[in-house]
């Protein structure tokens, strides 16, 4: 659904230029600011309108998307316009954690205004592409008016009321692929580590793999949420020997490689935890338990 709705858009680092650049390249009226003035300049040739002040640019627009370093500076910058604030959406997608949007929430919301709270799943260059997604938390209903609106940089997928959810989800999933990457990492070390492994054509195999494993996320996160509603057992388990046996190879391949095994320590850790504990089966229930100390 495309909109012509016009937006404000305070903060013009890498993913704040993205963001409004996309805005323009979809019709929608784009009035920009950012602290160091000069990087709302070159904006203008695409039709950007550049405030001169932070109220210049909030009084704009109804809509008012924030993407600053951090949350200290989103509200050392919209403090000082506060009144202004009143009546319009402030649609945060600067990161943060889930307190920090509740508290952000509280105090915009507490000044007369509406407030989406987001989490950006893209890099600037992913920006209006069709992988691009942003995670929004908060009244449904302001989200439902807006959603339109905010769609031309990226798709939007709703969470829920909580606002906290968004950036919950945007760091979960930052979790996920940092420590994949970090395994990509690890694995790139130890087939590099003999004359006849490449990085490429072990990142070429490893791809295949995830694609195979990726499929059974779903299912460990059904057991996961079956487990935490009913206590229902998982239908995906594997043997605690089995990965003792398989995880402790990776790491004595690994040192006779003279490759560092920390990335995979704490993983190591986890399973040795749970057979300590007396379990005979890893699967996803039994990990998050232990990650959340239950
Ligand atoms: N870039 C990325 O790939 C990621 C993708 C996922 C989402 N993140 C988050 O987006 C927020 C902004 O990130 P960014 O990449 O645009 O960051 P920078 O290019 O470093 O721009 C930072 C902007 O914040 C302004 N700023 C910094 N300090 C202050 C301050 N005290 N008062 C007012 N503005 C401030 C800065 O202004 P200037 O330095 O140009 O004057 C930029 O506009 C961030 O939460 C990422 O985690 C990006």
């Amino acid at each position: 659904m495309s909109s012509q709705a016009p937006v404000t858009v305070l903060g013009l680092g890498a993913m704040g230029r993205a963001l409004a650049l996309a805005f323009l390249a979809a019709g929608q009226p784009t009035t920009v600011w950012n602290r160091t003035a000069a990087k709302a300049q070159d904006l203008t040739a695409h039709g950007a309108v550049a405030a001169g002040s932070v109220a210049e640019a909030v009084t704009a627009n109804q809509i008012v998307v924030v993407c600053l370093l951090d949350y200290g500076t989103v509200r050392e910058t919209l403090e000082p316009v506060a009144a202004e604030l009143r009546g319009r959406t402030v649609v945060n997608l600067t990161n943060g954690t889930p307190a920090q949007a509740d508290e952000m929430a509280a105090w915009i919301t507490g000044l007369g205004a509406e407030y989406l709270d987001g989490g950006i799943m893209a890099i600037p260059a992913t920006v209006a592409t069709p992988e691009a997604f942003v995670l929004y938390s908060g009244p449904e209903s302001v989200f439902q008016e807006h959603r339109a609106a905010l769609e031309a940089p990226a798709a939007a997928k709703y969470l829920g009321e909580d606002f906290g959810l968004a950036s919950l989800y945007d760091l979960a999933l930052l979790s996920g692929h940092m420590q994949m990457l970090d395994g990509f990492l690890h694995g790139a070390a130890m087939a590099t580590s003999r004359e006849g492994g490449t990085a490429t054509g072990y990142a070429e195999l490893l791809v295949s793999w995830l694609k195979s494993m990726i499929a059974v996320i779903p299912a460990i996160a059904a057991d996961i949420d079956a487990d935490r509603k009913s206590g229902t057992p998982p239908q995906i388990a594997q043997g605690l020997d089995v990965q003792l046996a398989g995880v402790g190879n990776i790491l004595t391949a690994s040192r006779e490689a003279g490759v560092d095994t920390a990335p995979l320590d704490p993983y190591m850790a986890g399973v040795e935890g749970l057979a300590a504990a007396g379990q005979d089966l890893w699967s996803g229930p039994a990990r998050v338990r232990q990650l959340k100390g239950e």
